[in-house]
């Protein structure tokens, strides 16, 4: 049978090198606009972000006042997917919201 002549030793393989490495983490970021409503903001960071309301009510209002915001800092394919989510949401609910990746 295939596979069953197969000689084992006793002697065991080591890793000497880290096999996984820490995944490159990238900031999510909202930016301000004139259109999108506060309360539809508010919105995106409690169901995409998970954030507290009142966390939430705080990041939208400094994306508000300072341009843009830090929504969580995630790995890149996380990332680009709450990105992606952000702007599907925004754009099927009429408002020109946008999100953007920065590495960490
Ligand atoms: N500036 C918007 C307004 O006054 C509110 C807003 C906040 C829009 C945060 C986008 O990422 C944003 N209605």
């Amino acid at each position: 049978m295939a596979g069953s002549d197969r000689q084992t030793s006793g002697e065991v393989l080591e890793r000497t090198r880290q096999e996984t490495r820490k995944p490159e983490l990238f900031k999510v970021l909202l930016l301000n606009d004139d259109y999108t409503t506060m309360d539809f903001v508010v919105e995106i960071l409690e169901s995409i972000f998970h954030k507290q309301p009142a966390e939430a009510y705080r990041i939208m209002m400094a994306v508000h006042t300072q341009g843009k915001g830090l929504c969580g800092v995630y790995p890149f394919e996380v990332a680009e997917t709450k990105v992606a989510t952000v702007i599907d949401r925004a754009r099927g609910s009429g408002f020109p919201l946008r999100a953007a990746l920065e590495p960490e």
